[in-house]
């Protein structure tokens, strides 16, 4: 699925749905969304408040947004717990892979192609600030749907160039303002905020939202790392 750097548009929005399972007319079902069904009847082995938190966000319409002229660009604080990465953005490919019929390696010019989202929303960081910022990128459910997860799929590893990782619940990576961003504030997202791709969510906190993100794994099962954070003992669902 990676392209040369200068071939022009070969992936067309309609192939990437004929990719993903897509009929012609009409949005059907895929494995991701019959999953979350599963969850939802109750099959899942998490803890119940685990559960039911993913429960109670289900019922929850779209997280409102801002307007632009709320954006607060001076209280975005880069909080970085290492080194910045330098990610070389010709040969950059984001893995999307694990228990998936259809493993994915994209570069940028692909991704971007692909259907894109921008929201107002707010960031907040457990360190005791928040910022309203703009991201734009696309929807993290549209590339899951394009890798065809398999039906015990619960969760996803996000791994970063910088050696961070995280773990998400599927339901929150299938939220609709769940975004691999690839702008802040209306221009290309700078590389201390995680270029060329990081997570934008209004649903989760701060260290739940990956910077330089350069994997997505599409697991059954959590291992026992769970995140940078979580393995030093922060709360793994980190819910907004
Ligand atoms: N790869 C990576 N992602 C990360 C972090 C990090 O150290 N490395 N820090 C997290 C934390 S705690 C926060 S609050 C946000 C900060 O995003 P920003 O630096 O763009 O403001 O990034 C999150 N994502
Ligand atoms: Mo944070």
């Amino acid at each position: 699925m990676s392209l040369p750097p200068n071939s022009a548009n070969p992936l067309s929005r309609r192939n990437l749905l004929r990719l993903a399972g897509y009929s012609a007319g009409g949005m059907l079902l895929t494995g991701a969304s019959l999953t979350l069904l599963e969850n939802l009847a109750g099959r899942a082995t998490e803890p119940l408040n685990q559960k039911l938190e993913e429960l109670l966000f289900q019922s929850q319409t779209p997280v409102p947004e801002f307007p632009v002229s709320e954006i607060e660009p001076e209280k975005l604080i880069v909080n970085t717990y290492g080194f910045t990465p330098e990610i070389d953005l010709i040969s950059f490919r984001l893995a999307v892979d694990g228990e998936v019929s259809n493993p994915l390696a994209l570069d940028l010019a692909t991704i971007q192609q692909m259907s894109r989202k921008s929201m107002v929303i707010r960031h907040v960081c457990v360190e005791g600030w928040a910022a309203i910022v703009q991201w734009a990128g696309v929807p993290l459910r549209d590339l899951i749907r394009l890798a065809q997860p398999k039906p015990g799929v619960r969760y996803a590893y996000f791994f970063s160039a910088d050696g961070y990782y995280e773990s998400w619940d599927l339901a929150s990576c299938l939220h609709p303002q769940t975004v691999l961003a690839y702008e802040k504030n209306g221009a290309p997202l700078p590389i201390e905020n995680g270029a060329p791709l990081r997570l934008a969510s209004p649903i989760k906190l701060g260290y739940k939202l990956s910077k330089w993100i350069t994997r997505v794994t599409l697991v059954s099962q959590l291992r026992s790392r769970r995140g940078y954070w979580e393995d030093q003992s922060y709360e793994w669902f980190a819910g907004l």
